[in-house]
C-alpha cells in the first residue's frame, strides 16, 4: 500500500519534469515577470539613491538590492532550463530567451562569489561618481568641472594638467576591475555563454558573430567621413596649436579636442577658423539669452515630444528628478533617464548646465523616458528598447531636428539667420556625431577582449590605447603603463554599461531623423528639416516605440522606417555637402596618421 503511494506520487513528478507542457511554461513565466517586476523596482529606488546620494551606506544598499536582482535572475534562468527543447509560441520563446540574456553582468552562483562581485560592482561605480582631481588641495575638480575645462581652455598645459589628473582615477580601479572581470565571467559561464561579452553580443536577434561582422560593415560605411573629419580637424589644431604639439600626419593628442575622452569634439568648433556667411547659431548663448535654467532647458525638451502628440511628462518626474549638481553631496553626474516602476514613475538626473552640448543630452534622456512610457502596456520581459542601440537613439533623433528654424519656431531664435551655413552647422553636428563613431565601437572591442581573455590584466592599457590610435586615430599625451587603468576614467567602464549601443545609435538615429523628415511630409535638403510639430511622424515613430523588444529589431524598424537593416546611408546623406566641403579643405593633405 506504501508502496503504491509512492509510486503513484513519483510517477506524474516525474512525467511532469521530464516533458513540461506548453502551459506550465506559460504559468512559469507569468510567475517570473511578476517576481523580476517586483524586485527591480526595489533594485531601481537602491540605485536610484546611490547614484543622488553616494556614501558608505547607499553603495552597501544597492549591492544588496543588486544582489538580490541577480540572484533571482540567475536562478530563474536555472529553473527555466526545463523547458529547453519545448515548442513554444514565438512570444513566450522570446521571453525566455530574453530572461537568459538580462544581466549585464551575469555572477557566479556561489553565493559568496556572488556577492564579492555586486559589491564590487557597486564599489567601481561609486569611485568613478565621486572621482576628482585636486590641482591644489583646495582646488577639487569633479567630472562636471573637469568637462567645462577641457571644452572652454585653449591652454594645452591647463588642459594636459585636467588631462592627466582626471585619468588618475582609474588607477585605484584596476585591480578590482580585473576581479570583476573573472567573477562575471564564471557568472556567465554558468549561464552557458562563453564570456559575458559573448553575453552582450547575444543581445541582438541574430547569432553574436554576424552581430560582429554587422558592426565592421557599418564602420567601413562611415569611416571615409571619418577621416576627413579627422583630416581637417587636425590640420586646424595644427595652427592652432604647432607642429610640435599636434604632428600633422600623425594622430592627435587625446587632451586637445575638447572632450576628456575625445569622444565628441563639438567644442573645438570656435578654434577651427571656419568662415561663416552670417554669425552660425551659438545655442548656448540663446539658452543664456533666454535665461533659461535646467529646468527651463528640459522644459523645452518636453515641448518637443508633446509637439509630436506625446503625453506631457507626469508631475512625479518634475519633482523627483535631479537636474542640477548638488552642492553638498557626491552625486553620480554622468546622466541618465530612468524608470523605477514601469509605469509612470520616470526621471532624469543629470547635472545640467546651461549650455548647446546639455541641451542636446536633455534630449537623448528624454528620448529614453518617452519610449519607456510607450510601451509601458507590455509585459515585463518587452518592456526594453527593440534593441540597446535604439534605446539611445530615440532622443538624438529628435535632437537632430534642433534646427535654426525649429529654435526660431519656439522662440529662442529671434530670426533664422540669412545666407547658407550649411557647412558651419553641418561641421559643428560632425564634431559631435561622426567624431563619436570611432570611440563608440572602440570601447566593447576592448572590453570584448578582457571579458575574452585575448586581452590580459598586464594589457589593459595598451590594448586601450591600440584601439584609441586604431579606429580614432588619437594618442595619450603623456606615456602611459600598465600602472594606469585609463579605461576606468570612463563612466561605462566603471559603470559596467555596454557601449556598443552608442555607435549602433549614432547610425540609427538618422534611419529615424530622415523617416521621421519624409513622414511630416519634408523634402528638402535632409540636413535642414525639422519635424517639430508634425503629429504623423510622432504617430510613426509611436508605432515602434509602442513595441519594446516585443518582436526582433528588424521588425522595430521596419515599423518606424521601413527598412530591416541598420544603414550608415541617411548619415551619409545627411553629411554630404559637408564631405564634399572637407575634401576640397583637405587637398593636398595625408589622411590617416
Ligand atoms: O552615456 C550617455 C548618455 C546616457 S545614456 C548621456 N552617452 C554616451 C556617453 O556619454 O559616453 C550619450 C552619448 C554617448
Ligand atoms: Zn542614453
Amino acid at each position: 500500500m506504501k508502496l503504491l503511494l509512492v509510486l503513484l506520487l513519483f510517477i506524474p513528478l516525474t512525467m511532469s519534469a521530464q516533458t513540461p507542457s506548453v502551459a506550465e511554461a506559460e504559468k512559469f513565466m507569468e510567475q517570473a515577470e511578476a517576481r523580476l517586476r517586483e524586485i527591480s523596482l526595489k533594485l531601481n529606488r537602491a540605485q536610484w539613491v546611490q547614484s543622488n546620494f553616494i556614501t558608505y551606506d547607499t553603495e552597501a544598499l544597492a549591492a544588496d538590492a543588486n544582489e538580490e536582482n541577480t540572484a533571482v535572475t540567475t536562478e530563474l534562468v536555472e529553473q527555466a532550463k526545463r523547458f529547453a527543447g519545448l515548442k513554444l509560441p514565438p512570444d513566450l520563446a522570446r521571453k525566455f530567451m530574453l530572461l537568459k540574456l538580462s544581466l549585464t553582468a551575469p555572477a557566479p552562483r556561489d553565493p559568496a562569489l556572488r556577492r564579492e562581485m555586486t559589491e564590487i560592482a557597486a564599489s567601481l561605480e561609486g569611485d568613478y561618481g565621486r572621482g576628482k582631481y585636486c590641482r591644489k588641495p583646495e582646488d577639487c575638480l569633479d567630472v562636471t568641472a573637469i568637462d567645462r575645462i577641457m571644452a572652454t581652455s585653449r591652454d594645452p598645459q591647463e588642459l594636459l594638467d585636467v588631462w592627466t589628473g582626471w585619468h588618475k582615477v582609474g588607477v585605484p580601479m584596476r585591480d578590482r576591475y580585473v576581479r570583476f572581470v573573472e567573477l562575471s565571467n564564471q557568472g556567465a559561464k554558468e549561464l552557458g555563454f562563453k564570456d559575458t561579452g559573448a553575453l552582450w553580443r547575444s543581445n541582438y536577434d541574430m547569432p553574436p558573430d554576424a552581430f560582429a561582422a554587422d558592426l565592421e560593415r557599418l564602420w567601413q560605411q562611415v569611416r571615409p567621413l571619418y577621416l576627413s573629419l579627422h583630416t581637417f580637424v587636425r590640420s586646424r589644431l595644427v595652427q592652432q596649436y604647432g607642429p610640435q604639439t599636434v604632428p600633422p600626419n600623425g594622430p592627435i593628442p587625446a587632451h586637445l579636442l575638447g572632450n576628456i575622452w575625445a569622444q565628441q569634439w563639438g567644442d573645438v568648433y570656435p578654434i577651427l577658423g571656419v568662415k561663416e556667411d552670417s554669425p552660425s547659431v551659438d545655442v548656448t548663448a540663446l539658452l543664456k539669452a533666454k535665461n533659461l535654467d535646467a529646468k527651463g532647458m528640459v522644459k523645452y525638451g518636453e515641448g518637443f515630444f508633446t509637439s509630436l502628440g506625446y503625453d506631457p511628462l507626469p508631475q512625479t518626474f518634475w519633482e523627483r528628478s535631479l537636474f542640477t549638481k548638488p552642492a553638498d553631496r557626491d552625486v553620480v553626474c554622468h546622466a541618465s533617464a530612468w524608470d523605477l516602476d514601469g509605469q509612470d514613475d520616470l526621471r532624469i538626473k543629470m547635472c545640467i548646465q546651461v549650455r548647446g552640448s546639455d541641451f542636446v543630452v536633455i534630449h537623448h534622456e528624454l528620448g529614453h523616458n518617452f519610449y519607456q512610457r510607450a510601451y509601458k502596456h507590455q509585459p515585463f520581459l518587452f518592456q526594453n528598447g527593440a534593441n540597446d542601440g535604439f534605446h539611445e537613439a530615440i532622443g538624438d533623433a529628435i535632437a537632430l531636428a534642433i534646427t535654426p528654424e525649429y529654435l526660431h519656431k519656439v522662440g529662442l531664435l529671434e530670426k533664422v539667420p540669412a545666407g547658407n551655413n550649411d557647412v558651419p552647422e553641418l561641421l559643428k553636428q560632425a564634431l559631435d556625431r561622426v567624431a563619436f563613431l570611432p570611440f563608440g565601437l572602440m570601447i566593447d572591442q576592448w572590453r570584448w577582449k578582457v571579458f575574452s581573455g585575448e586581452v590580459t590584466p598586464a594589457n589593459y592599457n595598451k590594448a586601450w590605447w591600440d584601439l584609441r590610435l586604431k579606429y580614432q586615430g588619437v594618442a595619450p599625451p603623456t606615456p602611459r603603463s600598465e600602472a594606469d587603468f585609463d579605461p576606468g576614467a570612463k563612466y561605462h567602464v566603471a559603470g559596467n554599461v555596454p557601449y556598443m549601443r552608442y555607435f549602433l545609435a549614432h547610425i540609427l538615429e538618422f534611419q529615424f531623423y530622415r523617416s521621421l523628415c519624409r513622414a511630416s511630409g519634408y523634402s528638402g535638403p535632409l540636413h535642414r528639416c525639422t519635424f517639430y510639430g508634425s503629429k504623423e511622424a510622432g504617430a510613426k515613430f509611436n508605432k515602434m516605440l509602442e513595441m519594446g523588444q516585443s518582436k526582433p529589431w528588424p521588425d522595430a524598424l521596419e515599423a518606424a522606417t521601413g527598412e530591416r537593416q541598420i544603414d550608415g546611408a541617411a548619415l551619409l546623406e545627411y553629411f554630404a555637402p559637408l564631405k564634399k566641403w572637407l575634401d576640397e579643405q583637405n587637398k593636398g593633405q595625408k589622411e590617416g596618421w
